[in-house]
Formats: structure tokens, sequence, C-alpha cells
């Protein structure tokens, strides 16, 4: 094609270089490091630096053809045939080769050499070779991520269940028989060595409440041999959602009958199991696995996502029976935060490209750029994009302290109550977002070569994934009320001190500084919100039924003033931080702070729309 036919073609920038966010938000975790006393570790920040610049052009060129290779229809995974007929010629037709020979999973080369790409980069091993970067290798491991999975053709996806594997095995210890099989392949940045993880645990009856839902049942093993030396048990049933079906290995839950046949209702009758998907060939076992159907999905279309049914596969239980809700909540803790970076990764891409485009089509006899509601979207992009990773990078920072033993007790209260929030908050952003997006490129927006269809329909899961809003609401009461609203208030006391110092920068007077008393006045409310909530619910409270339905009915105003709350302050803090002159202008920041607080001030507790920012404010985030 001629170059004039494609001038409006958008352009991705260098996903390191062309972020300025990015990288004043790696350099002030950096530095807040160095101010907090540096725990040991091997590299620093320089050689920080130089991964994330070279891996931010890899994501962008080669990452990025990859991604969209894996997108296109010819390459979506389909089921095949595993064995030709006259494969089976000496062989008896048994059920069980009959259904292999009909049934194995095909996946594209492009999707083969995402897998070899996410090991040698170490997207799952950065968070574990703590040696490196000591409490910040998840914000080390976050950055790599965020600049690759608005490109990775969702291999993202398996690489967050494998991550929250990984992590569920560390904390089995290292004695225990499953961190032994499957922890050095989880973290391995050999690719043929590297394993992903499946997690199942949605079954036809429900996702949300997998209490009632599951109904896989896992029968002792009774038998010895090959398998008998890790395997323990067997599992029967059928699950309705598994997204890594090509992954070598899957958490699952399941209801144990004991040596007695008996099974206990409800979550404590829900035990963790693991079971190894494939053999040493990497084929599906055939002993009690299978494929019945890939999903037919509005998107997600490069994932293998497969109904399963059990027919036996021999399993191994983990850690005490009864407690799997419990245990496997600490795989999808990880992948909470895995579904937000990915959010946040597509608002960076689609505050990219709206702006490339708007500098390139003139409308009307004027650039986008230069058209006062154009400028308006474009602002709100940017926006979005800022606070949603200000709001991941602020809870994977307390992940990273907290895995590497060195974070404080209200640190990891915040942390637990942070999780939830910022998947429920920053999927809803990227719905927004995606919606805007398409309709910013008029038809073009709507064709699927220009890869605009595929980031809208990729972001509508996001909501859905990893737990939707509703249910994270639910979860964020449920870490109030485990830890009496402790996590809420640091998270309250943690804003209210970012935006005081924040307040005491701006000068009195001005817009800003109105809008951080406002906010400031939404966290004072909020702390006696939450410390009414915890009265109502807990032990001693004496709350009615009715009355404790009002504060359920209320419990999303709450849930998303704390988002605002926080994140006006995650704003706050960083504009009023002097940048490295390389890095962006501070009037960026001074102008996303302000038009953000004034939002969440003017509607503290709906939705994420930010209404209408203010002229000045979106011309200057525009500008800058
Ligand atoms: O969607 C899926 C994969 C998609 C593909 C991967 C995407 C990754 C991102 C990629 C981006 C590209 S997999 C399916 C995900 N499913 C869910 O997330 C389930 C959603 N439902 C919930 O979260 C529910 O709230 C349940 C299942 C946790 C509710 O169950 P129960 O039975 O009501 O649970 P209980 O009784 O409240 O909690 C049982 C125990 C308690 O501990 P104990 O017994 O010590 O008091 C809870 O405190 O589990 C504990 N617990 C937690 N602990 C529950 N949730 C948590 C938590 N989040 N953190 C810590
Ligand atoms: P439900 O739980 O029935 O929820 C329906 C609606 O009810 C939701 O809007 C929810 O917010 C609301 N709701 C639920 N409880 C309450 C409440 N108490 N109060 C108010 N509202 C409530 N699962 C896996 O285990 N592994 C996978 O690999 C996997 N991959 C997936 C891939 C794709 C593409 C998709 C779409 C789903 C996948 N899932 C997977 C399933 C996914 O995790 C579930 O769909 C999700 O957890 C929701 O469960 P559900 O579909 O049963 O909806």
């Amino acid at each position: 094609m001629a170059d004039k036919d494609r001038t409006h073609q958008p352009w991705i920038s260098h996903a390191w270089l062309g972020d300025a966010y990015l990288r004043d938000t790696v350099d002030r975790y950096f530095s807040k490091r160095a101010r907090r006393g540096r725990g040991r570790s091997r590299k620093g920040y320089t050689d920080a630096l130089r991964e994330l610049e070279s891996w931010g052009w890899r994501c962008v060129t080669e990452v990025h053809e990859l991604g969209r290779e894996a997108g296109q229809r010819e390459s979506e995974p389909r089921l095949v045939a595993a064995a030709r007929k006259r494969d089976l010629a000496w062989s008896k037709v048994s059920q069980d080769n009959e259904e292999h020979a009909r049934v194995n999973l095909w996946t594209s080369e492009a999707w083969k050499k995402l897998h070899a790409i996410a090991a040698e980069e170490g997207l799952v091993a950065a968070a574990f070779e703590r040696e490196n970067y000591g409490e910040l290798s998840r914000v080390f491991q976050f950055s790599k991520l965020y600049m690759f999975n608005a490109s990775s053709g969702l291999y993202s996806c398996p690489l967050a269940m494998t991550d929250g594997a990984a992590r569920l095995c560390e904390l089995l210890g290292r004695e225990d028989m499953v961190y032994r099989r499957a922890f050095g392949n989880l973290v391995s940045r050999d690719p043929l060595r590297f394993w992903t993880s499946g997690q199942w645990m949605t079954e036809i009856q429900g996702g949300s409440d997998v209490a009632s839902g599951v109904e896989t049942v896992a029968k002792p093993l009774d038998e010895g041999g090959e398998v008998g030396a890790w395997a323990n048990a067997r599992l029967f049933g059928y699950k309705w959602f598994s997204s890594a079906t090509d992954a070598r290995m899957a958490f699952t839950l399941a209801r144990d009958i004991g040596e007695d046949g008996e099974m206990v209702k409800g979550t404590r009758g829900l035990s963790l199991f693991y079971v190894e998907v494939r053999d040493e060939q990497g084929r599906v076992r055939t002993d009690g696995i299978r494929l019945r159907r890939l999903k037919d999905k509005l998107g997600t279309r490069q994932l293998p996502t497969a109904e399963l049914e059990l027919v036996g596969v021999p399993c191994r239980r983990i850690g005490k029976r009864g407690r799997g809700v419990a245990q496997i909540s600490a795989l999808m803790n990880i992948t909470r935060l895995h579904n937000s970076i990915t959010a946040a990764s597509y608002i960076r891409r689609i505050a990219c490209i709206t702006l490339d485009y708007a500098k390139k089509r003139a409308v009307f006899g004027k650039l986008l750029v230069d058209q006062p509601l154009a400028i308006q979207t474009l602002a709100h992009f940017e926006v979005h994009a800022q606070a949603s990773l200000a709001m991941t990078m602020e809870a994977v920072y307390l992940l990273g302290l907290s895995e590497s033993g060195r974070a404080m007790e209200d640190e990891k209260a915040m942390l637990r109550i942070l999780t939830p929030l910022c998947k429920l908050y920053t999927a809803k952003q990227v719905v927004w977002s995606a919606s805007e997006c398409l309709e910013f490129f008029g038809g073009q927006g709507y064709i699927e070569s220009t890869g605009i269809p595929e980031i809208f329909r990729d972001s509508l899961v996001l909501p859905i994934w990893e737990g939707p809003t509703n249910v994270l609401c639910l979860d964020v009461l449920r870490a109030m009320l485990a830890d009496s609203g402790r996590g809420a208030t640091a998270l309250l006391s943690r804003s209210t001190r970012a935006l005081l110092s924040g307040k005491q920068g701006a000068p009195p007077g001005q817009d800003l500084h109105k809008s951080i008393a406002t906010v400031t006045k939404m966290a004072h409310d909020a702390k006696r919100q939450v410390s009414s909530l915890v009265q109502a619910f807990g032990d001693k409270g004496k709350a009615r039924e009715a009355e404790r339905d009002e504060h359920l009915g209320q419990l999303k105003r709450l849930v998303f003033s704390l988002c605002k709350i926080l994140v006006s302050s995650l704003l706050v803090e960083h504009s009023s931080r002097s940048l490295p002159s390389s890095h962006s202008s501070s009037s960026l920041g001074d102008a996303v702070a302000s038009a953000y607080c004034k939002s969440a001030a003017s509607s503290p507790e709906s939705s994420v729309d930010l209404g209408h920012l203010d002229f000045s404010s979106a011309r200057a985030i525009v500008a800058a």
C-alpha cells in the first residue's frame, strides 16, 4: 500500500520510551525502596532500566506481530483428530483410544512462540527470582507484563494462572511433593521446560458460588505404580470452563469423598487438587481427561477455552481436606492482579493509538486532536491509563513487600482489600475505554484487520474473569470483616497522608486544592462507613437482616468511593513528586491529578465515567 493511503493508520509507540508515566512509576518505586532501606538484591535500577527498555521494543515489534497472528481466525485453537484411524489399526478399539483418536488440541505456531518468549523473558520467573530485585521483583515483573499484555494475543492469560500456581506451590513449601514436581517448571526460563498451569473452578452450576457449584468428586486412589507415586485420588466431574487447556497441569477444586464414602456439602467439603493434564510427551492424558468441546466465545478467541470431562484422572489432594477455597484464593489473588495489569495495558494502548490517530485525522477542516470534544475523550483515556496503572502498581508493590517478608501488618491488610478493589475498578475502566476507543476510530474501529475490535472483545471479559464486580464487592466486605476494617483503614490513612502532602504543595484557591479537600473529606466519611459496616456485620453486630441487606445494597457505592479516594491520592502523590527531567512534564501530572480529583469529588460513588473534565485540564493533558 502506498504511504499516502495509510496516513491515518495509528502507530504504536515504544512501550517503554513512549510511556513516560510508566517510567516515572517505576522510578517512584525504586526511589521508595532506596528511602525505605533496600533489602539485599543482586541487580539495581540501571539493570532494570536496561532490560525494560529493550523489552519495550520487543513488545511492540516481534511480540505484537505474533499477538496479531494469534488473533487471526485461522490461528484459533481447534480440536483435531489426535491419531489417524490407521494408527489404531493394531490396537483394540476401546472407548478410550477411540475418544483419543477423535480429539486433541491444536494451537497455532504464533501461540507456541509466545510461550517461548514468555519463558525466555521470565514473565513468570521474574517474580520468584527475588535475589535480583528483592521486594521490587513484582514491580519489575508487572512492568514487563504491562508492556506485553496488550500485544500478547492473550498469552497473558495462561501466564496469569501459571504465576498464581507458582505462588501456590511456593506457599506449600519446598518439601511438598507438588512443589517438587511443578515449581521448577513453572518458573523456568527454558521454553522447553516451562510449564503453564490451568485453574479449574467453574462448573455448570456456578462459577462465583463454587461451594454450591462444584460437583466434581475426588475418590481416594487405592492403586500404586507410577501414578501412585505422586497421585492420591482420582477426579470425576465436568469442568465447564478451562482456559489454559494446553497447560501441563492445573489446580482444581473438588468434593472429597473419604474412605468411608462420606461427602461434605458447601465450602467445607471442597479440597484443592493438583492434576498433571499432559504426559511427558505433552499429550493430554488419556487416562481420565476428555476434551468435550471448545467454547464458541464473543472474544478471547485465541484462548483454547474448553469443557473437560474428568473420568478418573489421577490427582493429588493438597493440604487439609475442606480448605480448598481458602487455599486456591492464594492463586486467585495473583490472577486478579494480572487481570488488572491487563486492563491497564489495554487502556495505555488505547490512549496511545487514539492520540496518534487524532494527530493524523482531519475532520471539518481541523485535526481531531484540535477539536475540543475529541480532546475531552483523549484526556479521559490518558487519565484512565494513569489511574489504572497507579492503582495496580500500588497493589503489586505491596504484594512484592509481602512475598519478600518486608511488609508491615497494615501493608498486608491493605494488600488484601486492594486486590479485589483493583481488579473490579480497572476492569470497569477498560470496558468504558474500549467502547469509546472503537467509536473514536469511526467506521475503521469496526474493521477486524485494524485490531481494534479484538481489543474491544477481549476487554469485555475482564470484569467476568476471576470474579464479577458484585462478587468482588463481597470479597471487599469479606476482607473488611476478617480484619475489623484494618485494611480499609490503612488504605484510607495512606490516602489521606498523600492527599495532605499534595494539598500543602498546591496553591490555595486553586481547583486542585479544593478538590483535594473534598476527596479528603470523602476519605473521612468512608472511614465512618467502614466502621459502621464492620459493626453491623461483625460478631457483636446486632443488625437485623433487613439492616444488613440495606448495607449490602449500598456496598458498591462504598467500594467505588474507596477506589476513587485511593486513585486520587496516588495521582496527587505522583504529581507532587519532582520527576526526572527526561520523564513526563510535571504539568501533565498536575493536570491528570486535578482532573481525576475533581471528577472523584463530584461523583464519589458511582461508575468509572469521569464526566466532563474541565477543558483547561483536558487540553493540558492532551498537549503534554
Ligand atoms: O475465571 C477464571 C480464569 C479465567 C482466565 C484467567 C484470567 C486471569 C487474568 C488474565 C488476564 C489476561 S478462573 C475462575 C475464577 N473464579 C473466581 O474467582 C471465583 C469467584 N468467587 C469468589 O471469589 C467467591 O467469593 C468464593 C468462591 C471465594 C466464595 O466462596 P465461599 O464458599 O462463600 O467462601 P467463604 O466461606 O467466604 O471463604 C472460604 C475461605 C475463608 O477462609 P477461612 O475459612 O479461613 O475463614 C475466606 O476468608 O476462603 C477465604 N477466602 C479468601 N482468602 C475467600 N476468598 C479469599 C481471598 N480472595 N483471599 C483470601
Ligand atoms: P455467576 O456466578 O452465575 O454470576 C452471574 C451474575 O450474578 C454476575 O453478574 C455476578 O456478579 C452476579 N452475582 C453472583 N453472586 C452474587 C451475589 N451474591 N450478589 C449479587 N450478584 C451476584 N473459570 C475457571 O474456573 N477456569 C477458567 O479457566 C475459566 N476460563 C474462562 C474463560 C472465559 C472466556 C470465560 C467467559 C469464563 C471463564 N471461566 C473460567 C469462568 C468464569 O470464572 C466465570 O464465568 C465467572 O467466575 C462467573 O461465574 P458464572 O459464569 O457462573 O456467573
